[in-house]
């Protein structure tokens, strides 16, 4: 097996000759957001993301498990219509493998959403949220393993600003009204207790969910710019009725034309 750098360079050629050989932008479709692959503008080509070289196959409903090349409005743009999670049982390296694939590819902006639980009641359901920063509470770390090899970033690299001042910046004069928050990743598989809810709320958590944290830790060591964006789904556990994933679908279909307008702006903005 090598390396889990060499495994995303072999997956960065195949986006370089198959999807984009150029691409600015990298856009990681969750959960609720599939819909917006095809407003952001002309698909130039497409592939089953499993036909990257070591991406697995997904297990998640309400991905559309394609990789797409999008000119969104003039830049090139990779859309990547879903992700692995440590909760299906994969190992770090892979959650983040298709982030490393489309930074090695040449992107240098990395465009994070997800859906997610709100532990704040002015949040709702079907609200978009940009994230400020977040907590890594999975237990895991792109950054752990072997040292990464000759040619890249050592592993201890700053977080300070995870996620891109100015590409908030730029959202906000979209949308003024976007509120921002932390996010917390956790391992998942299951939903939170009311018990944890609130232990998350005293670690100064916002927003809650499964995913997210480890690719914008990955995106940042190899220098790209990272912007998240949370749709809300759900009021946390505890804060209002049970959860499901149908209901996660439901609020993505429900808000499609917003998320669709704020990914092409937080686009625009790339450096
Ligand atoms: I959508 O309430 C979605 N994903 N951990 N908790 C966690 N993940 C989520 C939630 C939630 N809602």
């Amino acid at each position: 097996m090598p390396n889990p750098y060499s495994r995303a360079e072999a997956a960065a050629h195949v986006i370089a000759t198959r999807l984009h050989a150029a691409p600015k932008v990298a856009v990681v479709l969750g959960s609720g957001w599939v819909g917006v692959a095809e407003g952001l503008g002309e698909t130039t080509a497409e592939l089953a993301l499993v036909d990257l070289p070591h991406v697995p196959a997904p297990t998640v409903q309400g991905h559309s498990g394609v990789a797409r090349a999008v000119d969104v409005a003039g830049t090139p743009a990779i859309v990547l219509g879903g992700r692995s999670h440590l909760y299906e049982g994969h190992p770090v390296d892979t959650v983040v493998h298709t982030v490393r694939a489309a930074v090695l590819a040449g992107c240098t902006t990395v465009i994070l959403t997800n859906a997610c639980g709100s532990l704040d009641p002015a949040m709702g359901v079907g609200q978009p949220v940009l994230l400020s920063d977040q907590l890594n509470l999975t237990g895991a770390n792109p950054m752990c393993g072997d040292e990464p090899p000759v040619g890249y970033p050592g592993r201890f690299c700053d977080l300070t600003e995870i996620y891109s001042r100015r590409l908030r910046d730029a959202a906000h004069v979209l949308d003024p009204t976007l509120p921002e928050g932390v996010y917390a990743g956790l391992l998942g598989g299951s939903y939170e207790t009311p018990a944890e809810i609130r232990m998350l709320r005293t670690l100064g958590a916002d927003l809650v969910g499964m995913s997210t944290v480890l690719e914008a830790i990955a995106a940042r060591h190899l220098g790209a710019e990272v912007a998240g964006v949370s749709l809300v789904t759900n009021l946390a556990a505890g804060m209002g009725a049970e959860l499901s994933h149908a209901e996660v679908l439901d609020a993505g279909r429900s808000s499609a034309g917003r998320l669709m307008t704020l990914v092409a702006g937080l686009v625009g903005a790339a450096a």
